[in-house]
């Protein structure tokens, strides 16, 4: 039996929420949906439908290529002047993007560009994540490759119908449990080896501020987001803006007794700074 999809409703009652449960989902949270390859699915409103491989004739090989410019012309032509900027990076965002990666204007502007995504993943090789900010999948799918087990978190149902059917382009649908749900509640029932934070930095006008601070970071402060997730465990990956006050993401490991390690990496695609990360306790490699 596949388990790759739990879809929540909200609710207050989480307490024996555990991901690594015999059958491998929240006993008490209502399973709504499961998934087949190739089938149907539905959540709320939305419909998400598995994309069938096409298989082209070499002959119209030319054609083809022109409707598929023709097409990507298309697209672009439809997409918002905001999101224009980051589908030009759509295969640093995601490499099998062309298979028929969905992302929804929060996806576009937030999602961890893939390579990104698998160096974070190479952290975590073997060992269960928990991505409590899942969004439309980035980081979840490369955790899913590499990782023993993934619990994908979103508050928002859009992002988990576009992370699973994202997931399943890339073939992980199954190695990941989808949950639909407010991490701040969850927190205090859930259990992994490592917790993964790529919290909202409030859109794309976050480098309009000099300096980032972690009281910037929503919905709650940077504070609050790491003390819930250290009732976790004190494993704790985070991906902040480029602008990021750095002493405070080092106090931040002040907050235990005795001070988390911490190692602040700085990340770039093709040369470009896109953000910083800080790995916490045992996913840091350089200890002090
Ligand atoms: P960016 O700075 O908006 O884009 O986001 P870019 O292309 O570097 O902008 P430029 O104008 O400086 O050229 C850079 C990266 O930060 C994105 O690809 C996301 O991975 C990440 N990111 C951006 N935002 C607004 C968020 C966010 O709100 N949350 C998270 N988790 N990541 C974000
Ligand atoms: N790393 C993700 C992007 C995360 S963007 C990727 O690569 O795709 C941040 C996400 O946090 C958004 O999708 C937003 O819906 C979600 N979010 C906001 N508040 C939340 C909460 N309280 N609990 C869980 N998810 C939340």
């Amino acid at each position: 039996m596949e388990k790759s999809l739990i879809v929540l409703a909200q609710t207050n009652n989480t307490s024996s929420l555990s991901p690594l449960d015999p059958e491998g989902h929240p006993p008490n949270l209502a399973r709504t949906s499961e998934s087949e390859s190739g089938k149907l699915w539905m959540m709320g409103n939305e419909r998400v439908a598995a994309q069938a491989p096409h298989s082209r004739p070499f002959k119209k090989r030319k054609r083809v290529k022109l409707k598929r410019s023709r097409g990507k012309r298309a697209e672009c032509a439809t997409i918002s002047p905001l999101v224009k900027k980051y589908w030009l990076q759509r295969y640093h965002l995601f490499s099998r993007y062309d298979e028929g990666v969905k992302l929804d204007e929060e996806g576009w502007y937030s999602v961890t560009p893939e390579e990104i995504a698998i160096r974070h993943a190479e952290r975590c090789r073997g060992r269960t994540v928990i991505d409590c900010f899942a969004g439309v999948g980035g980081n979840a799918i490369q955790f899913a490759l590499l990782c023993h087990h993934v619990v994908a978190i979103d508050i928002d149902p859009q992002k988990i119908a576009l992370a699973f059917h994202n997931a399943k382009i890339y073939g992980v649908e199954g190695r990941i449990d989808f949950i639909v749900g407010d991490f701040f509640q969850l927190a205090p029932s859930l259990k992994g080896d490592i917790v993964y934070l790529s919290p909202p930095w409030g859109g794309p006008s976050y480098k309009m501020i000099q300096q980032f601070n972690l009281d910037l970071l929503r919905p709650k402060d940077g504070y609050s987001v790491f003390q819930a997730a250290q009732r976790i465990t004190p494993n704790i990956i985070m991906f902040l803006p480029r602008n990021m006050d750095l002493d405070q993401v080092e106090e931040l490991s002040w907050l235990s007794s005795p001070p988390l390690h911490v190692e602040i990496e700085e990340n770039y695609v093709d040369g470009n700074f896109k953000g910083i990360t800080a790995y916490f306790s045992n996913v840091a490699w350089r200890q002090a």
